[in-house]
């Protein structure tokens, strides 16, 4: 079996105007999609990020993927030498590999641990928009959204995006969270946009709530040390810790507790089964971050996060805030009590819809873009915002 074709699509989501620390979701999301298509006519698919950037980088690897054999990772790695652009390939290789063997892309992966892959809502301070979830910027507008999440998709942890309002008001959220929901994980990630100083102000305030992490309260990995020292409140990152050699350094300092992986930026589903063994090794907790995507992601994130022992925490997945605009045929795709059953079906186990693929491509000519730019969209609420790190 020989890669005869590569397809790269650029395509765009609907995206509601979601808060976070730079400032606003602009109203599409950029993805880009990978086809491949072997000799024998089998087709495999892959996803990561949008913009440019990554559409130029993954075009000039085309011809390096081309007329090769799609067992072949480690070849096409070295020669792709970018984490990033190998793992959008890599997931369409494995998802051909299935495809040809008849076999889920876990199975590949060395077998799957679990049949159902966790995830957590995540909850955004938002402002209304043209969506069905209306406004969320107080404590109380919050929990009734959390309410709907866990009512429709029946999740059992709740991560909240935070660095958005006062840190007390989002301390003040995390109170009505837990009290509404006392048996649900809890988590909160302001993107590094406290100090130092703040940030352990705020593990205080928090203590008794019993969160499972603390995500990227502080910028940098002394930053994360310092906190680290200051609160039992176990600290995740998929800031500080984004790469294998910042591995040591952060167990050095012992900055985090827990590693969020990501097989679009660590480099493949494959380099996420090795962060997780080596996070078991160093006795670091191995949960999973997400950005807005497409069923496809959704699905490579469950195969290795199925294949991976210790990933036992909730998965982060924007997929709730995009699901109407899915590529995926069935879409879209069904949480069962907060959880996505592992599919079964060979290679990633979705297949993509032509019209909806088409339409998503389509949204993506008319919201072209350089890529995401939220501080921009948040500019034209605020001309005076500033993305200021640390606000607080
Ligand atoms: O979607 O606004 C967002 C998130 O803030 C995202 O961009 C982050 O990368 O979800 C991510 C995180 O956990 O930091
Ligand atoms: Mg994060």
């Amino acid at each position: 079996m020989r890669i005869v074709d590569v397809d790269i699509i650029p395509i765009a989501l609907s995206d509601p105007p979601l808060r976070n620390s730079w400032g606003v979701h602009e109203p599409v999301a950029l993805r880009s999609i990978v086809r491949l298509t072997t000799d024998d006519g089998c087709v495999g698919w892959g996803e990561t990020y949008g913009g440019e950037e990554i559409l130029g980088k993954l075009q000039s690897a085309a011809s390096i993927v081309l007329g090769q054999d799609p067992a072949q990772f480690n070849r096409t790695r070295i020669l792709i030498n970018n984490p990033g652009v190998f793992a959008a390939y890599e997931t369409a290789m494995l998802d051909l590999l299935g495809k040809e063997s008849g076999r889920p892309v876990c199975d590949v992966l060395g077998g799957k641990i679990r049949d159902a892959v966790d995830y957590s809502a995540y909850l955004f301070y938002k402002y209304e928009g043209d969506d069905e979830w209306g406004e969320a910027m107080s404590p109380e507008q919050l929990v009734v959204q959390a309410e709907t999440f866990v009512e429709r998709y029946g999740f059992q942890t709740l991560k909240l995006k935070g660095g958005v309002l006062p840190p007390v008001e989002e301390a003040e959220t995390m109170l009505q969270l837990r009290n509404r929901f006392p048996d649900h994980e809890l988590r909160i990630d302001p993107n590094a946009i406290w100090s130092v100083e703040t940030s352990i102000r705020f593990a205080g305030w928090v203590e008794d709530l019993d969160l499972e992490y603390l995500e990227d309260p502080a910028p940098d990995l002394a930053g994360m040390a310092a906190v680290a020292q200051a609160t039992p409140i176990p600290l995740s990152t998929n800031m500080v810790v984004t790469a294998f050699p910042h591995i040591a350094p952060a167990v050095e300092m012992d900055a985090v507790q827990v590693v969020l992986g990501d097989h679009h930026h660590w480099g493949g589903m494959l380099a996420s089964l090795q962060l997780a063994k080596i996070c078991e090794t160093f006795r670091l907790g191995v949960s999973q971050h997400s950005n807005s995507h497409t069923g496809i992601s959704l699905a490579a994130m469950t195969h290795w996060a199925a294949a991976a022992p210790n990933l036992i925490y909730a998965s982060d997945t924007h997929y709730p805030w995009n699901e109407d605009d899915d590529i995926v045929a069935g879409a879209p795709l069904q949480f069962v009590n907060g959880a996505f059953p592992v599919p079964d079906g060979p290679g990633l186990g979705v297949e993509v819809d032509d019209d909806s693929l088409q339409a998503a491509h389509e949204r993506y000519l008319q919201n072209k873009a350089a890529g995401r730019d939220d501080v921009s969209a948040m500019q034209e609420r605020d001309p005076n915002w500033l993305p200021m790190r640390p606000r607080w």
